[in-house]
């Protein structure tokens, strides 16, 4: 490294020492914790996104947000050059980074991985780095802080795109590497031009449904319904009003008794919300409006709603997609099959109702499974030409291979009018819209929420037509404190326990004594527990597996509390 990057570094790091006593992992989603101890580590995430701009010679994307924690939490990640998550093998530097004792240690670690990965600090290239925040109250000195890692390394540039959704900036991250237009404007375009296309397209006939004009939006007092309202002024649409609440802007706050983690882990209605929605579809986005949720508020009385998760949109957009896959091969034309065949798969996690796997192979679908987290999901469903993926938690999205995309505009020319072209032309243009309108970088509740009322307008259907594609199996999740989460190890996406050694065929006895019961254990990736869900034929059946599994976990990993 050159004195003048040297010097540059140890004058920025000395402002920046980390707190005592503070170890953090880069974990599912990045860095997470208390925004008061954040400051060192979302300027050390600033080194790191500058150094992976020049390994990649690439526009990167930090993001400052804790997603669904509480308002007082922050959190930073990177979006790699393809808007997906930050290369699994930068991790453990990271971490490394991130809790780097001294200046001369983290000085160390720049040295070593500049050498390791061939990067040259020479300042010969300038490459932008892309950040945003979502609206929590110490994102703006946090900001400052990235801003600061990152101009200490020569050669990076860090662009403030203020604040954004989490799948904005992703958006925008893959936008600028592939040369498109990548503001937030085109963004908000993009997604209201391609959702009036699916519009455009839904079959005469339809008119006289039981959809329901009507969608409520728990915005989870974030950044989400802050640009929904601004999204829903573009699309003035006839046939569907969108009313957003809980935008922050009436005094709620962030996550707190609202949006989507809240309202699917606890199964009631956010705030704000009540027996006057009887009827109403209404959805919910989480804090930084990359899950999406819908319910029910299904009686007049009482706070229970019924929920409409991940894996039943997940099913929804699959049976909508195979519809228009077998338009595809059965008009005239060129042929989807015969000229191409078209792979298409939907990827879960073991958290997914067991009724919905169950629903989708039947279907005839290829449901393969990963471990918990985003990028496994993706990951996956990369290698489809179609690949669908949801966690139950409502973080999904439908990915379209290149060639599958370039077969369906070679053979079928675009338009969004119902009044030209073929069956299959409209089939084709339907799924090319989609592709356009489903965030192709990561999850995003935004333009997953357009997908689905698009869906249900040219399906025809209520939400409650949608929610009796089948009827979830009851489920239960606990969580269990223990000395040392890590003792706990999986395989096979997480349904198998390996270490310790006992506990599986433990779990197996008890999981024997259901029918139709299915158990499994996992640590948490997000908090210091290991996580129990249990499935069975009625509730008081999984309340009691998962009960009888999380006293195993307390018997053989030793309990601190529970
Ligand atoms: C993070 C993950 C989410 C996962 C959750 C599991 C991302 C962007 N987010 O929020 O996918 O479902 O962690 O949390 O990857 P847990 O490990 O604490 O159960
Ligand atoms: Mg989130």
């Amino acid at each position: 490294m050159k004195e003048e990057q040297r010097s540059l570094l140890l004058s920025t790091t000395s402002r920046f020492p980390p707190p005592p006593g503070v170890k953090l992992s880069y974990g599912t989603a990045g860095f997470r914790a208390d925004a008061g101890v954040l400051k060192s580590t979302v300027y050390r995430v600033g080194i790191l996104a500058a150094l992976r701009a020049l390994k990649s010679e690439s526009v990167i994307g930090l993001m400052i947000t804790a997603s669904h924690n509480k308002v007082s939490d922050n959190g930073v990640k990177v979006s790699d050059p393809n808007g997906g998550m930050l290369s699994q093998d930068w991790e453990p530097f990271a971490d490394a980074l991130a809790n780097a004792p001294t200046p001369e240690d983290l000085l160390r670690l720049v040295d070593e991985l500049t050498a390791n990965k061939g990067i040259a600090l020479d300042g010969t290239t300038s490459l932008e780095i892309l950040v945003a925040r979502d609206t929590r109250p110490s994102g703006e000195s946090l900001l400052e802080a990235a801003k600061l890692g990152i101009e200490s390394v020569i050669g990076a540039v860090a662009s403030d795109m203020g604040i954004l959704t989490t799948p904005q900036l992703h958006w925008m991250v893959r936008a600028r590497n592939n040369g498109e237009k990548a503001s937030e404007n085109d963004y908000l375009e993009q997604l209201s031009s391609s959702f009036k296309c699916l519009m455009d397209l839904i079959p005469s006939g339809n008119e006289n449904n039981q959809v329901g004009d009507k969608l409520i939006v728990d915005g989870a007092n974030g950044v989400g319904g802050e640009k929904l309202i601004v999204l829903k002024e573009m699309l003035k649409l006839k046939g569907l009003t969108i009313e957003v609440r809980n935008t922050g802007k009436e005094g709620g706050v962030l996550n707190e008794g609202v949006g989507a983690d809240y309202v699917q882990k606890e199964k009631v209605v956010p705030n704000g919300f009540g027996s006057q929605d009887f009827g109403i579809r209404c959805a919910s986005l989480d804090g930084d409006a990359d899950r999406l949720v819908y319910f029910i508020v299904p009686s007049k009385s009482g706070n229970n709603i019924e929920l409409v998760d991940g894996d039943k949109i997940s099913s929804l957009f699959a049976v909508f997609i195979k519809e228009q896959l077998s338009i595809l091969k059965k008009e005239g034309g060129a042929k989807l099959s015969e000229d191409y065949p078209c792979r298409i798969g939907v990827i879960q996690t073991a958290y997914a109702n067991g009724a919905s796997t169950d629903f989708l192979k039947q279907l005839g679908l290829e449901v393969v499974f990963t471990p918990t987290g985003v990028k496994y999901l993706h990951e996956k469903a990369a290698q489809y030409d179609i690949g669908i993926y949801f966690e139950a938690n409502g973080h999904g999205t439908i990915l379209f291979s290149e060639f599958f995309l370039l077969w369906l505009k070679t053979t079928n020319n675009e338009l969004c009018s119902v009044a030209k072209g073929s069956e299959q032309q409209k089939a084709a243009s339907r799924l090319l819209a989609v592709s356009r309108l489903i965030n192709q970088a990561v999850g995003d509740a935004l333009s997953g929420m357009l997908l689905v009322e698009a869906t249900l307008q040219h399906m025809g259907w209520s939400i409650n037509q949608w929610n009796e594609l089948y009827r979830d199996l009851p489920s239960r999740q606990l969580k269990v404190k223990v000395a040392n989460r890590t003792a706990v190890v999986t395989t096979n996406a997480e349904t198998k326990v390996v270490k310790p050694p006992g506990i599986q065929e433990a779990i197996n006895v008890e999981t024997a004594k259901y029918p139709k019961g299915r158990c499994f254990i996992r640590p948490s990736g997000t908090e210091d527990v290991i996580r129990v869900y249990a499935e069975a034929s009625t509730q008081d059946e999984a309340d009691r597996l998962a009960n009888s599994v999380a006293n195993l976990v307390d018997r053989y990993l030793g309990v601190r509390s529970s």
